[in-house]
């Protein structure tokens, strides 16, 4: 038997596909009642789980159509990794990756965010019908970026990152974890005001597994209350990450990211009770339902 086909791992997490109709088109469309779920859809060769599945723009449009019929609020679409020790890719082949793909998916309906620290590459991404930026840059963050968002008035991914791809594990050091990035974050928020973009823009990401370790991402998640304190909508993302792989790892063995989902919906479930606006995720259907669970749970 495969791994995907075993209940419970990996995309394949439901023995039939679970299609859900989306007929959204526009960012005030998206529900409001409930967290949103980002679909991710990596049009890179190095992602550490998808890496090379999706690099030609046929392959990406489909498994963006299949986020998107599997639930996704919103498919966020990425061109270059971001992983620890990922290569930089240069803007321009960046943009020749990912913009056929948010031209066809944004017509087909999907509200689309684009994962990219590259003014160019937003910029060109707008034009073509993303909606939202979603940088992780955090405090190395692009010249011209604020500019940019708040001349064109898209909401605005503001994630918390020390250092760079190359770096950033080194600078994984805190005294209080979520004191300073809760600190590092107001500073930024406060930066992109200044530079003209509107608080109501901004969602904020603690930027899990960017520059902390496992032990700072659990700190952070069981702390999400103190990020919904800077008073804007609160994105989170988890999915499959290597703090999750070393939870279940069997010996020294971290377990498979392929094999990571369950894990990942029960930790949208978490950000769901603490209502936070959005999860990105890899496996749209585990977390929707995870959604519903908490929600049902809710009404009670
Ligand atoms: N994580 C990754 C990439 N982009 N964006 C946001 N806002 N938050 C995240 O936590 C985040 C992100 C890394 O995961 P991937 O390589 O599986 O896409």
């Amino acid at each position: 038997m495969s791994l995907g086909a075993i209940p419970g791992t990996g995309p394949n997490t439901s023995p039939l596909p679970v299609i859900r109709k989306s007929s959204k088109k526009t960012l005030a469309d998206l529900p409001t009642g409930r967290t949103l779920v980002m679909g991710i859809l990596n049009v890179t060769e190095d992602s550490f789980s998808d890496g090379g599945n999706y690099l030609s723009t046929d392959a990406a449009i489909d498994q963006g159509l299949k986020l998107l019929y599997s639930g996704a609020d919103i498919i966020d679409v990425g061109g270059e990794s971001t992983r620890p020790g990922a290569r930089d890719v240069d803007p321009a082949l960046e943009s020749e990756r990912i913009l056929p793909v948010i031209e066809t998916l944004a017509k087909a309906g999907a509200v689309i965010s684009v994962d990219t620290m590259h003014v160019s590459t937003a910029r060109a991404a707008i034009e073509a019908g993303a909606h939202i930026i979603n940088d992780v840059s955090g405090l190395t963050y692009e010249e011209g970026m604020p500019e940019l968002i708040a001349e064109t008035g898209v909401p605005y991914v503001l994630m918390h990152r020390r250092g760079t791809a190359q770096n950033m594990v080194s600078e994984a050091n805190y005294t209080d974890v979520v004191a300073e990035v809760v600190q590092e974050l107001r500073q930024l928020r406060d930066e992109f005001v200044a530079k003209g973009v509107a608080p109501e823009q901004i969602i904020i990401d603690p930027g899990l597994g960017f520059a902390k370790d496992a032990q700072h991402n659990w700190a952070l998640l069981a702390n999400l209350s103190a990020i919904e304190k800077l008073g804007h909508r609160v994105l989170i993302g988890t999915s499959r990450k290597r703090f999750l792989g070393e939870l279940l790892a069997e010996g020294s063995k971290s377990r498979e990211p392929l094999a990571r989902d369950a894990a990942t919906a029960a930790t949208t479930a978490l950000g769901a009770r603490d209502k936070v606006w959005a999860v990105r995720v890899h496996d749209v259907v585990g977390s929707r339902d995870a959604i519903e669970v908490v929600q049902a749970y809710g009404s009670h």
